[in-house]
């Protein structure tokens, strides 16, 4: 049987839409659980590795599965524009999503911090794109006013049909592995993601579909780590661009999946980041953003520390792909080697 995308696919699960009405759908989700043994060894851990590749989605994040749920609803409600504000990959979902609906979307980001990729996706697709000279935080600030003035429907994650689309990716990771994992690592940037699949987890484990609960595991990024910190991050920066976050609209309920699973939320820096950035594309032929590669970061530094029990059953979510954002590849990878187009001379510089 065909995919049918999220809504349709767990529409009984859908707690928040209105009953019958039809998908706005990209036919998002379903998307691959890599295992990873290779990274296991690196790493030097005695366990399965599973990474939950959400670059697949259609418009290369996780943020599909939360948008198909907040678009079916708002043009069930007959809404005629959405805005959010964005780190890049809402706002490029929230446009295309928009489009598929046939309605205006505004994303609001701030200005020179976002992925090339992210803003290509924003535009093309008919997208109104407002650049603030300020963070994700200014931008959110200024979209929730706005949408107090005048008649457009938010799909930032305050909006509670995204998290209902998002909880989804944990039932495909039970779906698949047929139980849950022991741990599940995510980056944290807004912090609603962490908070969905811990509600899709729990879910699932009421209705007796899976016996156990794994240990919720969130990273975020040394200089945005206002969770850690225990307070807002006035300045946040990182190389990871979509957690440049510095006072997450789900701070609470992500400290709540936290503490109720027995998980952590720490800090992973730029080089962690970056380096298992690497690691993942570079052993496992797994191509991420930098943001997504935090969970990995993540379970290398827990790993290290000997915190992470061995037999044990590890996802990881790669929240998005790293084609997003190229730049970064390219910045901290060896440049292309300049050969003779001739054998002889191109054999040398090989080392053949
Ligand atoms: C690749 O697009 O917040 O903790 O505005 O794009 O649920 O916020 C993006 C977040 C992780 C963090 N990885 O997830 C936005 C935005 C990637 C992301 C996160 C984001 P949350």
């Amino acid at each position: 049987m065909s995919w049918k995308g999220v809504v349709d696919q767990y529409r009984s699960r859908m707690d928040t839409l209105p009953e019958g009405c039809p998908a706005v759908t990209l036919l998002e989700g379903n998307t691959p659980l890599i295992e990873a043994p290779r990274l296991a060894r690196e790493l030097g851990l005695n366990a399965r590795i599973y990474l939950k590749y959400e670059g697949l989605n259609p418009t290369g994040s996780f943020k599909d599965r939360g948008m198909t749920v907040a678009m079916t609803a708002a043009a069930a409600d007959g809404a005629k524009a959405v805005i959010c504000a964005s780190t890049g990959n809402t706002s490029a979902a929230a446009a295309a999503y928009a489009s598929r609906a046939g309605m205006k979307a505004f994303v609001v980001v701030p200005d020179g911090n976002i992925a090339l990729g992210k803003l290509s996706q924003a535009v093309l697709h008919g997208a109104t794109v407002l650049a603030v000279d300020g963070s994700f935080d200014d931008a959110f600030r200024l979209v929730t006013a706005i949408a107090e003035k005048a008649p457009v429907t938010v799909v930032n994650s305050i909006n509670p049909h995204r998290l209902q689309g998002q909880k989804t990716a944990a039932f495909e990771v039970c779906d698949v592995l047929e139980r849950a994992p022991d741990y599940h690592f995510l980056p944290v940037g807004n912090a609603g993601n962490i908070t969905a699949y811990w509600m899709g987890y729990r879910e699932y484990q009421r209705d007796g579909i899976v016996d156990s609960l794994p240990k919720m595991m969130g990273f975020q990024a040394a200089g945005a780590a206002p969770i850690v910190n225990g307070a807002p991050v006035a300045n946040p920066e990182t190389v990871a661009s979509a957690i440049r976050i510095g006072n997450p609209v789900s701070w609470k309920k992500a400290e709540a999946a936290r503490d109720e699973s027995g998980g952590v939320i720490e800090a992973v820096t730029d080089a962690e980041i970056l380096a298992a950035y690497k690691l993942l594309g570079s052993m496992e032929g797994v191509f991420c953003e930098p943001a997504s590669a935090a969970s990995v970061a993540g379970l290398r530094k827990l790993v290290e520390s000997g915190r992470i029990e061995d037999n044990s059953l590890v996802v990881c979510t790669l929240t998005g792909h790293g084609l997003k954002d190229p730049d970064n590849a390219i910045k901290v990878c060896p440049e292309p080697v300049r050969v003779p187009a001739e054998v002889e001379g191109a054999l040398k510089i090989m080392g053949l």
